[in-house]
């Protein structure tokens, strides 16, 4: 048995308070739980099969783009955009790289931090703990967890490099991938990859100079290519929209990524 199990194992009963704190939407439960998942414990796996009939529809949306891009940024309006709606939203920002996370992780919780205030907004960061194989599943589990804790729109933050993320942002219904100008050979890759899973693209950075041209080049290859400049919220309107309007082609008629669907227009 490894240290971390024996910190984290839990008697019977104590799984099923778990399971109750957890629908009941007790952020300190979730917390636990996700944690369990993350070193996937038995227990944490138990929990999960018993809050799936809990579960209620969430929107799941996955975030995915080279570090840099804005992603933690976007995902920041976005936050207020569905508090607006007045939905309450949940946040994992998933980590492959580990060793070089602790100081990304920090900004991600600095720049998220208006939101640390509002019991209806839940921030998150998971990390592989050597796990890696593993990472996608303890996402989806994290996302059973939240959805039975009453959480309706889930955002995952995910770093675009590798089939690892791909298989987590597959977790997400709707997945924007995101591309800062300048980028240009960065975006010639990713077109062989998560680009390839992406049913929106969003060109962030609007506002510098090259998004013009980034934005031609993938128009050419997919219809669904938003401009936005998360910086000032130019344009988070309407990648709402693109969401929700992905979502419901999708309940319609099942998904579609950019290539091959082209895109949410189809
Ligand atoms: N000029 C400009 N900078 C931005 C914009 N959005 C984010 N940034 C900056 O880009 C940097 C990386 O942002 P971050 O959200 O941490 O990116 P992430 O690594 O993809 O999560 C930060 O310094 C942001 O302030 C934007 O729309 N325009
Ligand atoms: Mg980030």
């Amino acid at each position: 048995m490894t240290v971390s199990s024996l910190q984290t194992r839990n008697k019977p009963g104590d799984t099923l308070k778990l399971v109750e704190r957890v629908k009941a939407g007790n952020v300190r439960a979730i917390s636990r739980v996700i944690t369990l998942l993350e070193n996937r414990e038995a227990d944490g796996i138990a929990i999960v099969s018993r809050l799936v009939s809990a579960k209620r529809d969430a929107m799941v949306i996955g975030i995915t783009g080279y570090p840099g891009t804005g992603k933690s940024t976007l995902i920041d309006r976005l936050v207020t955009a569905y508090r607006r709606l007045g939905k309450k939203v949940g946040v994992l920002a998933v980590d492959i790289s580990s060793p070089v996370t602790g100081g990304a992780l920090l900004g991600d919780r600095v720049r998220m931090q208006d939101h640390t205030l509002d019991h209806d907004v839940y921030i998150r960061s998971m990390a592989t703990r050597g796990h890696h194989g593993g990472l996608a599943q303890a996402t989806r589990d994290a996302v059973s967890v939240l959805e039975a804790g009453g959480y309706e729109v889930i955002l995952i933050e995910t770093i675009g490099t590798g089939q690892n993320e791909v298989d987590v942002v597959n977790v997400a219904h709707t997945v924007a991938a995101v591309v800062a100008p300048g980028l240009g050979d960065e975006v010639q890759a990713m077109k062989a990859g998560l680009l390839e899973v992406a049913h929106i693209i969003v060109v962030n950075k609007g506002d510098l100079a090259g998004a013009d041209t980034t934005l031609r080049d993938l128009r050419d290859w997919c219809p669904t290519v938003l401009r936005i400049t998360a910086a000032t919220g130019e344009g988070i309107p309407e990648f709402v929209a693109a969401i929700a309007e992905h979502q419901r082609l999708r309940d319609l008629r099942g998904s579609s990524a950019c290539p091959t669907g082209k895109g949410i227009g189809f």
